[in-house]
């Protein structure tokens, strides 16, 4: 029995990337990517991981759309790999790789599972990167060509279309801090990087919409930023300074077709803001049909006036933030617990920039396996993984279900639901270490192990609520 129904037109689904469960890194003429480049690099990945076979997903698709199938999935959203499909990133590109998503997309649709399809989950050409990678406009261009080039080979069948997955990710991780690849460390290549990111979105949004695209949209990792002390003029500074490089410099651009006057003074500090050109910001707000939304944690920050505070992964904070510890029940990433964060999250999002539909692109935990003790002592477990009950991460994706739904209750427009993730993977700076997946992967054998959170979800979406 129900009591908390989602709307009629309301999506479930689960969520991966390219690079975290394919594997096959040197097959059917696929070029290295970024993530390539930095896995090998000493130091940057835990025990220095690689996703060279990490789910084996590439040969296993088939397998894995069937246990999908099984669980009732509505909406599978995916990553291609823009080396597989353009090696160098530029010119020709190669037919065997777009031939594994077209046999992936058919094997979806057979199964009645809807696919939508990102088009840049992190894993840019190392050409491209040789080139300058985001820092360079260049990109942004041949980012609209790569993604013209894979709706020309799936738009028949593929209607839902993400260009980007987390451009702050991309910007400020893999060019203001280097904890991602391709590793830079520098402010002003990090806001450069943010332009271009968001102006590649805005060409590739208009060619696939030229093309026919049935729905076109982007996926951002906006920030519920939280004052430690809510009566804290200093901690208030803090929230909005936070909030100007986290969420409106991505959000204005693509919303209101221009980037706040505060946030481009703040760029300035950097690098001289030439890079945007007349006319980027009207391709950048080229009008969307769906804002994807990643949400994992809220974010608590103090005003540090003395400049004592850390700054986090934002250039330029000068000390003038401290990013709070996180308190309270934690995740196995050390991230906070707080369902509350994402209702704040989307009736801000549909308060502030409204009029474009919402969906939860990802949502999810990791948490470290725990078997199901055997049925009786001296009867042993058939095998050790199959029987992972995951009650925390239960708990964790029934809180923000309802989180999601009590948001839809104050008038939020969202479409829809997509857990992070189908498949334990490879967790990029975390490597194999972290687990985030529904269904456990034992990565010497490949088994795939349904965890307890799997049947629970479902029930949730053959009952379409809790
Ligand atoms: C997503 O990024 C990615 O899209 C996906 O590929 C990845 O596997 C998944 O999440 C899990 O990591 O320290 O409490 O302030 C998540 C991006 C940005 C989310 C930083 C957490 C900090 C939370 N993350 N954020 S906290």
């Amino acid at each position: 029995m129900s009591t908390l129904r989602f709307p009629e037109n309301f999506r479930w689904g689960t969520a991966t990337a390219a690079y975290q469960i394919e594997g096959a890194a040197h097959e059917d003429g696929r070029g290295p990517s970024i993530w390539d480049t930095f896995s090998r690099t000493p130091g940057k990945v835990y025990q220095g991981h690689t996703g060279d076979v990490a789910c084996d997903h590439y040969h296993r698709y088939a397998d894995d759309v069937e246990l999908m199938a099984g669980l009732g999935i509505q909406t599978y959203r995916f990553s291609v790999s823009w080396p597989r499909v353009q090696p160098d990133g530029t010119g020709p590109v190669n037919p065997r790789g777009l031939d594994f998503y077209d046999r992936l997309v058919n094997a979806l649709l057979a199964r009645g599972i809807d696919p939508m399809v990102t088009l840049y989950h992190w894993d840019l050409p190392q050409t491209l990167q040789d080139r300058g990678g985001w820092a360079a406009r260049e990109t942004a261009e041949h980012f609209a060509g790569y993604g013209a080039a894979v709706h020309g080979r799936l738009g028949d069948r593929v209607k839902s279309w993400t260009t980007l997955n987390e451009p702050w990710c991309s910007a400020y991780l893999g060019y203001g801090n280097g904890v991602h690849a391709p590793g830079v460390a520098d402010p002003g290549a990090a806001f450069t990087a943010v332009h271009h990111l968001l102006l590649g979105h805005g060409l590739a949004a208009r060619a696939l919409h030229a093309a026919g695209a049935g729905s076109v949209g982007i996926t951002l990792n906006p920030a519920d930023v939280r004052p430690a002390d809510p009566d804290s003029a200093a901690d208030a500074a803090a929230v909005r300074l936070v909030d100007r490089l986290h969420n409106r410099i991505f959000l204005d651009p693509l919303f209101r077709a221009a980037y706040p006057a505060d946030v481009l003074e703040h760029v300035a500090r950097f690098v001289p803001p030439t890079f945007i050109r007349d006319g980027d910001e009207n391709v950048i707000a080229t009008p969307i049909d769906l804002l994807g939304v990643n949400y994992y944690a809220p974010l608590y920050v103090a005003g540090k006036p003395d400049g004592a505070g850390g700054g986090g992964a934002f250039p330029g904070t000068d000390g003038a933030v401290e990013f709070l510890s996180p308190a309270g029940p934690l995740t196995d990433m050390g991230w906070m617990i707080e369902p509350a964060g994402l209702t704040r999250l989307l009736e801000r999002l549909a308060t502030d920039y409204p009029g474009v539909p919402l969906m939860i692109t990802e949502n999810g935990a990791a948490f470290p396996d725990r078997a199901a003790p055997p049925a009786s002592l001296d009867q042993p477990e058939a095998d050790g993984v199959s029987g992972v009950v995951d009650t925390d991460r239960i708990a964790y994706l029934d809180g923000h279900l309802r989180a999601a739904h009590e948001a839809i209750a104050r008038g939020v427009d969202l479409r829809g639901y997509l857990v992070w993730s189908l498949l334990d993977n490879f967790e990029w700076a975390e490597g194999y270490r972290k687990r985030f997946g529904i269904v456990h992967v034992d990565y010497l054998t490949q088994r795939r192990s349904p965890k307890a959170s799997a049947r629970w979800y479902q029930e949730v979406i053959s009952r379409h609520g809790l």
